[in-house]
């Protein structure tokens, strides 16, 4: 008002009224006709509607102003995790506007998503509610949880811990990871797929264990209940994965982490196991370790023995046991030369590369 006044003081009425026609925004003098903030209906879905995990659900709101709405935000917020799953920025400058679009969502626990609008008229009334909500439950199926008990000879396996290498250094770890590929469950009636590449690293895990056992828990959620023969996974890759390329991978995809990916070799990193070495064990650590596998054929293939039987909703656990001292220890009893070949950084070590990859191999049981 103010402003107004300044307005008819310094100019004749004639020209205040030109001047206010275009520069004062009519929602911010005289009396608005208009207080009630946009109506919203949700018509889709039902109030408190259910859905499966995966499962088309048909979203459709109207909104409806006796003036003008001139902008409004739909969005449909996970409310375990606050992640959007659905976000919409509009301008209709209408009384009216209807919003409609389909979502599918994979939970794998029961979930409430709440459908979340803000919309504001022209005389700045502004409505910001949860407008409906809805469930979506979690798949059928059950949990799978492969184990891996890491081990040193027999104690729980740490890393920035010394332990005596098999011809007599000391040696510590500083990291352990890999990528895993074509994990299935495979029975009469054919085979499930779990997982096609994934990458597994157990660094922050290992740096920290439990007391009493260093076991890292890899979980499928939503495994098809059955009764399955066996289950099979690579540590590494299939040479067919193992022929892509990093670039062409977000960096969220397990195959767009180039710093994975040994462009000399043309290879991924299946498996990596980095540390130092104390040459005499007289305390000072001499040299790093850096223990990669990788290259064409030097993924390794694991199938367990005995049915696993997946129930709906349950959690079945399958237990492997990973000796890290059996990878510096051939099944005939043979010891890496640590000393000559500390790290792995070179083509003509293929022979080391194969040689850690068998042990790797017998390092791992089920
Ligand atoms: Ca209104
Ligand atoms: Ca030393």
């Amino acid at each position: 008002m103010a402003f107004l006044l300044q307005c008819f003081k310094k100019f004749p009425v004639s020209i205040v009224l030109v001047f206010f026609v275009f520069s004062c925004n009519d929602d911010e003098v005289g009396n608005p006709v208009d207080s009630a903030a946009p109506k919203i209906e949700v018509v889709s879905p039902d109030i408190n509607a259910t859905f499966d995990s995966g499962q088309d659900i048909n979203i459709e709101i109207n909104l409806t102003d006796e003036s003008e709405i001139i902008s409004y935000t739909i969005k449909v917020i996970n409310s375990l995790n606050q992640e959007e799953v659905y976000n919409k920025n509009v301008f209709p400058a209408n009384s009216s506007a209807n919003e409609s679009f389909l979502l599918n969502l994979e939970v794998s626990e029961s979930t409430v998503f709440n459908i979340e609008v803000k919309a504001t008229d022209d005389y700045d009334n502004v409505y910001e509610d949860i407008a409906s909500s809805f469930t979506v439950n979690r798949k059928i199926g059950g949990d799978l949880s492969l184990d891996f008990n890491i081990t040193y000879q027999g104690n729980p396996f740490e890393l920035f811990k010394n332990y005596d290498y098999p011809s007599g250094e000391t040696v510590y770890f500083t990291r352990l990871s890999m990528y895993i590929s074509d994990l299935k469950l495979n029975n009469a009636q054919g085979t499930e797929i779990l997982k096609e590449v994934d990458f597994v690293n157990m660094t922050t895990f290992l740096e920290n264990p439990p007391a009493n056992a260093s076991v890292y828990s890899y979980l499928i959620d939503n495994v098809q209940a059955g009764t399955y023969n066996n289950l099979e996974f690579n540590i590494g890759l299939n040479n067919e994965l193992n022929d892509s390329d990093p670039f062409t991978f977000p960096t969220t995809h397990p195959l767009g982490l180039s710093s994975e990916h040994w462009p000399g070799w043309e290879s991924y990193v299946f498996f990596k196991l980095e540390g130092k070495l104390d040459y005499e064990a007289d305390g000072t650590f001499d040299q790093d370790i850096a223990l990669h596998i990788g290259g064409e054929d030097t993924f390794r293939n694991f199938t367990t023995e005995g049915a696993i039987v997946i129930e709906d909703q349950g959690e079945t656990k399958v237990n492997f046991d990973l000796d890290i001292h059996k990878i510096f220890v051939s099944s005939t009893g043979e010891i890496y030369d640590i000393i000559s070949n500390p790290t792995i950084h070179d083509l003509d070590q293929i022979n080391e590369v194969i040689t850690l990859a068998d042990n790797l191999e017998n390092a791992i049981s089920n």
